[in-house]
């Protein structure tokens, strides 16, 4: 007869122990409704396969701390999982106020769309504001600015180090782009992230830099040439803050 897995058995025969639940904080143990967000509230959102977008979103399932979004308007096949504490959810509003584009529900891509009569028409709630946590991470990383270069690993091809630009800066987090690139590839990160280098940190450590997409001669590109037909600047060296190796060369500082 067929035996059905169990923890307790497989521990045993493996000869390990579980992580201890007290390592744990109480929002990643089990579920209990321990987020205020209800089925059916509405708020604004970064689309996870296209992380440039901001868009309508509602909640369509809430576990312990983690809840399911759905865009509105569309299949439930690209709805996702986040944390209710997630940096990327916002409050009904927040594009508005940020100057950010809101990628409004399906039906409402031609005619113009607004919170208020889409609340009411729907006859739904906005999440309430005190709902999200993220809202008070305000300090902009000082030295990045939106249209600034850098080079930056390519999360999806990750032996690649690509150039890229800032896209976007909210909080203490920026929008990395890749250079001619579609913005699937694109990823948010802070300062500290091991992802990001300084312009001229490839030739310093002997890494191929992959150049932007089309560029005519990728084998001979060159930084300074592209920062002058770009008339953008690079993001200064002081700016990141990961730890940096004796003898890393510092010329963009
Ligand atoms: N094999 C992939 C590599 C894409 C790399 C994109 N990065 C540089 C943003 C392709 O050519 O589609």
């Amino acid at each position: 007869k067929k035996k059905t897995w169990c923890w307790d058995r497989y521990l045993e025969e493996q000869k390990a122990i579980a992580a201890p639940v007290k390592l744990f904080t109480e929002h990643q143990t089990f579920p209990a409704n321990k987020n205020g967000f209800k089925v059916g509230m509405r708020l604004e959102g970064i689309d996870p396969l296209h992380p440039s977008m901001l868009c309508v979103l509602s909640v369509a399932e809430v576990l312990g701390y983690r809840i399911r979004l759905h865009f509105d308007g569309f299949s439930e096949c690209y709805d996702f999982w986040a944390n209710a504490d997630s940096p990327d959810i916002h409050a009904v509003g927040w594009c508005t106020m940020t100057g950010h584009k809101l990628q409004p529900p399906k039906a409402y891509m031609e005619d113009g769309f607004d919170w208020e009569s889409y609340l009411t028409a729907c006859n739904v709630q906005a999440a309430p504001k005190n709902l999200f946590k993220n809202q008070n991470a305000t300090v902009t990383p000082s030295g990045f600015q939106v249209g600034m270069k850098l080079e930056a690993v390519d999360r999806k091809n990750p032996s690649l180090v690509c150039v890229a630009s800032i896209a976007d800066i909210v909080g203490n987090r920026f929008l990395v782009h890749f250079d001619n690139w579609d913005d699937t590839y694109d990823y948010w990160c802070n300062a500290s992230s091991p992802h990001i280098h300084p312009v001229g940190w490839c030739q310093d450590n002997g890494r191929p830099l992959t150049a932007p997409q089309g560029c005519p001669n990728p084998e001979s590109f060159s930084w300074e040439e592209y920062l002058e037909e770009t008339g953008t600047s690079a993001v200064p060296g002081h700016a990141f803050k990961v730890v940096h190796f004796d003898g890393w060369s510092r010329k963009f500082d």
